[in-house]
């Protein structure tokens, strides 16, 4: 056995300072560099490294004790480390690894805390002590190890209630914070304060079934969710005539029968979309992870949501810019019935630019589609109704097939305006659908 002194490094004009924590027990296997005890003056805080590895044999000072450079602090059995004990430093004139220190006080923002001089410029606190967590103009009252521990974390330390002497916060306060965070339901984790949904036992009002949500709705309400509360959605409505438009696919619907192709209204949507993105390449975006720039996408894929026994899925069809209507139109068939079969490949439904969502077959007259992050807009497509629409050259009204729309944007991306462009844009394509050969 190879027992070792440790005593109270170099600690500058900190002297009598009272331990504050211990952060290790007899017995424990100790790392060099890790923190044994916190020091504090009125001044700061300071961890106090160990100077070497090894097993904890005696601890010889307790919390409240005073102490000074040389001061013995514990008994350390080297003998089981890896590094043979002759190659350990000397105790006695070890150069000990820096102290962390950090203000207990907030200090002018022209000083700095006491700090030893010989502590290397990373570990000096900086003039406003940033690594202490103010709380109300007060640091939070916790040492430089839980500080970091918290951080690490990334617990809050002003919401942390601290069970230690005169209310310090401990290594386990913030654990059990943490716990507890945990254990809310997610919009109050993080943070936004919304109130926890209520218990409600059903069954006292009337019979009930309880039914297992699908993998399906599973995934997507969590996605949803998320995208819900994180992009700040704003949804501009609009209305195309799609009179002509229409006109024209029905002429063309046994043609296009004859090929195999059910030619709908969503396969020109898709084709009066990818013009807008290119006029308005923002909405072909996504921001970066950071928020700090956006991605502009040079390529076109377009998904759009569909509707399967199992819940909503969203097949992406790519290259939409480099195919006709007709081919889009066959290959939304084909996606939409290998996702209603439950074939669709993952990869199928990768990569898309901006998403189309229709009601249209099934009816209502406008909707707030969520965006399908991280694309930064969606097209909702409501049932098309015949309405009189006042032509202002024959001074009269006219019948003309209306569709409603509803595009949702991400306002961190898109500003209103643009949003308006971009639904007036779409209007001015699907009102002559010639324009989309242009
Ligand atoms: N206005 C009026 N009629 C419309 C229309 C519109 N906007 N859109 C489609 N229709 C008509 C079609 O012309 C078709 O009529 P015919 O059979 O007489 O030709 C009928 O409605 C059914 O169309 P469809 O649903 O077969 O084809 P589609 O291309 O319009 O839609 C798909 C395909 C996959 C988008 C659709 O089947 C679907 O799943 N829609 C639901 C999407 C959804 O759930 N969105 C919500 C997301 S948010 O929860």
């Amino acid at each position: 056995m190879s027992i070792k002194e440790v005593l109270v490094p170099d600690i500058g004009s900190f002297k009598d300072v009272e331990i504050i924590e211990l952060m290790v027990s007899v017995g424990d296997a100790v790392a060099a560099d890790a923190s044994l005890m916190t020091v504090e003056s009125d001044k700061a805080a300071m961890d106090i490294p160990a100077p070497f590895a090894g097993t904890v044999k005696e601890i010889k000072l307790k919390v409240g004790d005073k102490v000074s450079e040389g001061s013995l602090i514990l008994l350390m059995d080297t003998s089981n480390v890896d590094a043979p004990a002759s190659a350990a430093p000397v105790v006695k004139s070890f150069t000990p690894p820096a102290a962390t220190v950090v203000a207990t006080v907030p200090p002018p923002s022209h000083l700095a805390p006491e700090v030893p001089a010989h502590i290397p410029p990373k570990h000096r606190p900086d003039p406003v002590g940033a690594s202490a967590q103010f709380c109300d103009g007060k640091p939070a009252h916790a040492s430089p190890a839980v500080r970091r521990f918290a951080r690490e974390l990334g617990a809050d330390l002003c919401r942390v209630k601290g069970s230690g002497p005169r209310g310090r916060i401990l290594k386990e306060d913030v654990q059990n914070w943490i716990k507890a965070e945990l254990a809310k339901p997610t919009g109050e984790a993080i943070g936004l304060g919304i109130a926890p949904a209520p218990v409600v036992d059903f069954a006292q009002f009337g019979e009930v079934e309880t039914q297992t949500l699908s993998r399906i709705k599973k995934l997507s309400g969590v996605n949803l969710h998320r995208n819900w509360v994180t992009a700040p959605h704003v949804t501009q409505f609009d209305e195309a005539d799609i009179t002509d438009l229409e006109d024209f696919r029905k002429s063309m619907t046994d043609e296009a029968a004859k090929r195999g192709v059910k030619l709908t209204l969503l396969a020109f949507m898709m084709k009066a979309v990818v013009n807008a993105l290119r006029t308005f390449p923002s909405f072909n975006a996504s921001l970066a992870t950071d928020g700090e720039s956006l991605v502009l996408k040079k390529y076109f894929h377009v998904g759009f949501a569909c509707d399967t026994p199992d819940g909503l899925v969203v097949p992406v069809i790519r290259d939409v810019n480099k195919k006709d209507v007709m081919d889009i139109a066959r290959e939304l068939g084909e996606l939409a019935e290998l996702a209603r079969e439950r074939k669709l490949k993952v990869d199928a439904m990768q990569g898309g630019c901006f998403t189309i969502t229709s009601l249209g077959g099934i009816g209502g007259t406008q909707f707030t589609p969520i965006i399908n992050c991280p694309e930064v807009a969606i097209l909702g497509l409501s049932r098309a109704e015949m309405k009189p629409v006042w032509n202002k050259a024959a001074k009269q009204f006219e019948p003309r097939l209306m569709l409603p729309l509803s595009l949702s944007y991400d306002h961190r991306v898109i500003d209103g305006a643009d949003g308006a462009r971009f639904t007036s844009h779409l209007r001015l394509m699907l009102s002559d659908v010639r324009r989309l050969l242009l």
